[in-house]
């Protein structure tokens, strides 16, 4: 990594492991393309990229059901908007901070890059833990979360949209409130519900796109989806649209995972599980265990990592994969990881199976579905208009197809024939800012 990079987050950024961490990755990546153009170092265009053009941090305070006052911090990083406005999502978690809301962001701006969509990159959200709590709470939280959002953001200045916590029925909330108070009725978040300006498909973009880019990374390894046996962790927006895309593809998916514990399907998930599964998850916020079909064994506590798999697809969260397991998935002899969630392989995972000869997505290049969704979202929100699911679904696949040629592009095979995806990402998309930057000159 370079120098001066080591040294600006040692100085600047303590104590922020997950930021430290996917900073390092990318700059690892990319140091010989860097130190080749004399112009970067002229421009301190590492030392720029890495300090978020700004953070704004704020105090949520809202009334539970017993007439409690609740107090929440809240935050939004505009990290990056030289090649469009701050695009990212907001994430509700009690393991929010600013460490990893800068990774996400960092990371986001790479990925929207990569789409070739006129986006930067921002990341927000809150230390508000949803479990538990009722719908009403929820949206009393959304509302005062928004009551404070909404002089930052704008469609042309920031566009949040949702992640970890945030889906439909939250961003509703918080369309709602920003409407109420900004009386403008315009696409300043993306993942709106498809009666208020939201595009049809946002809710399955992300694991839908996944599963295009693993097929594109299949493709150009002589390899087919079809019949694989495929683990996914998470069982949320990502986890549960990837199976869906998969089963249709057909390929097994023998699990899926949530904070508590693992559904593991021998004969593999059918269709009609899958959607008992979804109402569990999506409508009621419940839990794998109060799945009551007979097909599924449910493990508590246990993860999918110990399955014997050809495809293995993260889709939870950060650093959920660590080396112990990578190893695991490598002796159990997995052909591909394509990662849905963001950074969900620490970085000594991400190692043992690039060795390995693993064919390896990296979250930036196969979970930017969601996002590229999010950019028509806002392309329909300005023409005023609305696209039907089938434009939507084959802009989708087109994209992520580009993504991969993107991701190809600086690069060569390794001797065994793999392609380095995360090197490929990472050059690709840090170069589109990077000339950027130089282009307007220091500012
Ligand atoms: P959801 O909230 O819909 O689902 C998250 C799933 O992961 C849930 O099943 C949850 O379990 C599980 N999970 C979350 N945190 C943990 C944890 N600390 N330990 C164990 N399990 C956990 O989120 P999404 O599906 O939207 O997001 C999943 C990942 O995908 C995240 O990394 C996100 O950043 C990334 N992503 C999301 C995009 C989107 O469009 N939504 C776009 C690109 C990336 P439980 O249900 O028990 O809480
Ligand atoms: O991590 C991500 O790309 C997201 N959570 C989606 C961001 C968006 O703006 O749709």
């Amino acid at each position: 990594m370079l120098d001066v990079v080591k040294k600006q987050l040692e100085n600047f950024h303590k104590n922020q492991p997950e930021f430290h961490q996917a900073v390092q990755e990318v700059f690892e990546d990319i140091h010989d393309f860097y130190t080749d153009h004399e112009i970067y170092e002229r421009f301190a265009i590492a030392e720029r990229m890495i300090e978020p053009d700004r953070i704004i941090q704020f105090r949520v305070t809202w009334v539970d059901d017993s007439g409690n006052v609740q107090v929440n911090r809240g935050w939004r990083v505009q990290f990056n908007n030289a090649i469009g406005a701050y695009k990212g999502g907001l994430r509700f978690h009690p393991s929010v901070n600013e460490s990893i809301l800068k990774f996400l962001g960092f990371e986001q701006c790479f990925k929207n890059a990569l789409t070739g969509m006129p986006m930067g990159g921002g990341k927000g959200g809150s230390d508000f833990d949803p479990k538990g709590k009722s719908d009403l709470e929820v949206m009393r939280f959304c509302h005062a979360f928004m009551e404070e959002l909404h002089r930052h953001i704008g469609p042309n200045i920031d566009v949040p949209a949702g992640d970890i916590n945030v889906g439909t029925r939250e961003i509703g909330y918080m369309f709602g409130h920003y409407l109420k108070v900004e009386n403008q009725f315009q696409g300043v978040i993306t993942g709106k519900g498809p009666n208020f300006g939201g595009s049809c498909g946002r809710t399955e973009a992300t694991g839908y796109g996944c599963i295009y880019f693993l097929e594109e990374m299949l493709n150009a390894h002589d390899q087919k989806l079809k019949g694989k046996r495929v683990i996914i962790s998470g069982a949320g927006n990502v986890a549960l649209h990837a199976a869906e895309k998969a089963i249709a593809e057909d390929a097994k998916v023998l699990c899926l995972s949530d904070s508590k514990g693992l559904l593991y399907f021998k004969d593999g998930l059918s269709d009609k599980d899958l959607k008992e599964i979804k109402v569990i998850k999506t409508q009621n916020h419940g839990a794998l265990k109060d799945f009551k079909g007979t097909a599924g064994e449910y493990k508590s506590g246990a993860e999918p990592w110990d399955i014997e798999c050809d495809i293995a697809l993260p889709c939870a969260t950060q650093n959920e994969v660590d080396d112990k397991e990578a190893k695991k998935l490598v002796k159990n002899g997995v052909l591909a990881i394509a990662e849905g969630a963001n950074m969900p392989l620490t970085a000594k995972a991400q190692d043992i199976v690039m060795k390995a000869g693993v064919i390896y997505g990296p979250a930036k290049a196969a979970n930017a579905g969601g996002v590229a969704v999010s950019g028509l979202e806002r392309t329909q929100n300005a023409e005023m208009r609305s696209w039907p699911l089938q434009r939507v679904d084959q802009e989708l696949r087109e994209i992520m197809k580009d993504i991969h040629k993107r991701s190809i592009e600086h690069i060569e095979r390794n001797k065994e024939g793999v392609y380095n995806y995360r090197k490929g990402a990472n050059i690709t998309s840090f170069k589109k800012i990077a000339d950027t930057l130089v282009a307007y000159g220091v500012k």
